[in-house]
């Protein structure tokens, strides 16, 4: 299959809510960069056609989730404005394969920053807003089956993201250990803190600022950036209601066919 080619599977797939064989199962030559290359060509089609890049996303940053997948290196992906969802909003299945949901925390910065030797206190200096967050994540892949580079090209499985209302900056201090609870229809379904992230969300935004610098790009004042699952994701069905929260704040979702 040609770049182009994978590029249609990929969007046909979300299209038509078929999901595909994971490309390495025929092309074990298939690379990383090669991933990256179709993930690129995807976001430069969606704003060719009028979507607005909103940010970044890591993926893959928590143990939970990389023995998951079987996948165990964080990745990046893309956000566009079109794919946020507003908090206490609906989540609609009739636009997605095989959703889940995994609670996360998102920062945005409020001076651009780009560079390969980026810090952490960089990223502290410049931190307009850390906001608690949710990702709905949709493999086109088939029953989440997929390689690393796989999962990249597949724009890590972006589908959806909901941010909380709360700047949780003043509380930076705190954060790292912050617990969250991740209710199902008001049950406990999973509980963690942010340094489920790679073991602080500001570890994430400095891989992902360094990881953005290798292609000579960087991240805007005002982009979110989803810093990483905090556990592990779970399917979300019709009807469900999900609620995320922290000492601070939180917010729900429901679920619609
Ligand atoms: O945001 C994430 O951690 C998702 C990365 C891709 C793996 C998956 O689909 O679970
Ligand atoms: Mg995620």
């Amino acid at each position: 299959m040609t770049s182009r080619e994978k590029v249609e599977a990929l969007l046909k797939a979300r299209s038509s809510r078929t999901s595909l064989t994971a490309f390495t199962d025929s092309e074990p030559g298939f690379s990383i960069e090669d991933g990256y290359a179709i993930q690129n060509a995807i976001l430069n089609q969606a704003i060719q056609q009028g979507e607005k890049l909103s940010g970044f996303k890591m993926g893959l940053t928590s143990k939970a989730k990389q023995k998951d997948v079987s996948v165990f290196e964080p990745i990046r992906g893309f956000l566009l404005q079109s794919m946020e969802i507003v908090p206490n909003g609906v989540v609609e299945l009739s636009t997605r394969i095989r959703p889940r949901a995994e609670p996360e925390i998102a920062i945005v910065l409020k001076e651009d920053l780009k560079g390969k030797n980026v810090m952490a206190r960089d990223i502290v200096a410049r931190i307009y807003g850390i906001y608690l967050a949710c990702e709905i994540i949709d493999s086109r892949y088939k029953d989440y089956k997929f390689k690393l580079p796989d999962v990249i090209a597949d724009n890590t499985s972006a589908s959806g993201y909901l941010l909380g209302n709360v700047n949780l900056l003043p509380y930076l201090e705190h954060l790292r250990l912050m617990g969250i609870t991740f209710r199902r229809n008001g049950e406990i379904v999973e509980t963690g803190a942010p340094a489920g992230a790679l073991g602080d969300p500001i570890m994430s935004l400095v891989e992902l600022v360094r990881s953005l610098s290798k292609t000579d790009e960087g991240l805007l004042a005002g982009q979110v950036v989803l810093t990483g699952g905090l556990t592990n994701s779970h399917f979300i069905l019709p009807r469900d209601v999900f609620e995320v929260e922290c000492a601070y704040d939180r917010f729900s979702f429901s679920v619609k066919e």
